[in-house]
């Protein structure tokens, strides 16, 4: 197992309800096994505000506690990984870098794409954008126009409060009756629903985690008095507590991250657990470089991903990308799955090397 920490400037700053970076560092992961190799992406930030889990937390997990655990040993099949992972506790964006790797290295022994070995029947996936929180109204109206004439079938803006109902209206003003949906990234209170109400007035496809990171009552409080259906992503870190949260009537729609979850494994047991209850779901983004991205495409083509994602073109994000050729939206606002065996794209090794600030090998 090879980790490497990299980091690379984005091509927008990207600001959300808990703030501004301007670029981001990420450990890639990859395994060894018999000749073929896997690789993996961990979507753990420098920080700790969407999760608890950073950059440094999640290779002092994969380097002190998953590589002792995994490197030399034998799996049967990928599906096999995170379990044999329980005995550490938490930690899922360090587990599912290391599982969706696994993943990678099982579908290229299959010579197969990743798509088809994770159950997928797609061949392209429905893209839309999450478009963060601007300098002015102006600014994010422009952003808009942009990623509309990019072809996107969906536009998500980020809220906060003070950037929120006058932003929705705005956009829907300017440009009428467009897939439109905001995500607060648990900006809000139950205190704040009568606020949060307001947005009924905007046709919205979903409001994305309004309230706490890991509150399931109070959002079927929220839930219960907004006709917006409320999508759960922070919320939603464990299949168990996706069962709570649809019992609860909590959500109406799940973002799914395989890295919020533990890996593909645990995604997918999430998708059919959404799809048995009547819950879309589709695929969220965590600014991921091309080989997550690649990652979260493959996963997107499970038939429950019924609305469009934040998978998006890479030149949103990195220029260049670390891979070769790069993922591209089509006008239609769809991107075409990668057909080679495994994640099926080329990683410029050169870029993966100039972007690496720190490197460690573990070995049986
Ligand atoms: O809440 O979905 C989120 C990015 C980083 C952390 C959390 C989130 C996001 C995004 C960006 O919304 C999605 C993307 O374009 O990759
Ligand atoms: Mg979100």
């Amino acid at each position: 197992m090879e980790l490497r920490l990299l980091r690379l400037p984005l091509v927008n700053f990207f600001e959300t309800s808990f703030g501004r970076i301007h670029d981001r560092a990420f450990v890639i992961v990859t395994i060894d096994g018999e000749g073929e190799t896997g690789v993996g992406e961990c979507v753990a930030d420098d920080h700790p505000y969407y999760s608890a889990e950073t950059t440094r937390t999640s290779w002092h997990i994969l380097h002190d506690y998953i590589a002792p655990l995994v490197v030399g040993r034998t799996f049967a099949h990928p599906n096999t990984v995170f379990d044999a992972l329980a005995v550490i506790r938490g930690h899922n964006m360090a587990k599912a870098a290391f599982e969706m790797a696994a993943w990678d290295l099982y579908a290229r022994q299959q010579n197969m794409p990743l798509a088809k070995v994770l159950g997928g029947t797609r061949t392209r996936i429905e893209s839309g954008v999450s478009i963060g929180i601007q300098d002015s109204f102006d600014q994010l109206l422009e952003r808009v126009e942009i990623e509309r004439a990019a072809g996107y079938r969906r536009i998500k803006i980020k809220v906060k409060p003070g950037w929120d109902v006058e932003a929705a209206a705005l956009v829907r003003e300017r440009f009428g009756d467009i897939p439109l949906m905001v995500d607060a990234n648990a900006a809000y209170s139950l205190k704040d629903a009568d606020h949060l109400t307001r947005l009924d007035a905007f046709n919205l496809m979903m409001v994305e985690q309004p309230l706490d990171y890991d509150d399931i009552r109070d959002h079927a409080r929220l839930q219960a008095r907004m006709a917006t259906p409320i999508c759960l992503d922070e919320s939603i870190h464990s299949v168990r507590v996706a069962e709570e949260a649809i019992a609860a009537r909590a959500c109406r729609i799940i973002n799914i991250k395989p890295g919020r979850v533990g890996g593909h494994h645990e995604s997918i047991r999430l998708h059919d657990l959404a799809a048995r209850h009547d819950i879309p779901v589709w695929h969220g983004g965590m600014l991921e470089s091309g080989i997550g991205r690649a990652h979260n495409i493959h996963l997107s083509t499970l038939p429950n991903f019924s609305l469009p994602g934040d998978v998006a073109a890479s030149r949103r994000y990195y220029a260049p990308d670390l891979i070769d050729p790069e993922i591209t939206v089509d006008p239609d606002g769809t991107i075409g799955v990668p057909t080679g065996s495994g994640i099926g794209v080329h990683i410029v090794a050169d870029r993966v090397a100039a972007a690496t600030q720190e490197r460690a090998e573990m070995r049986a």
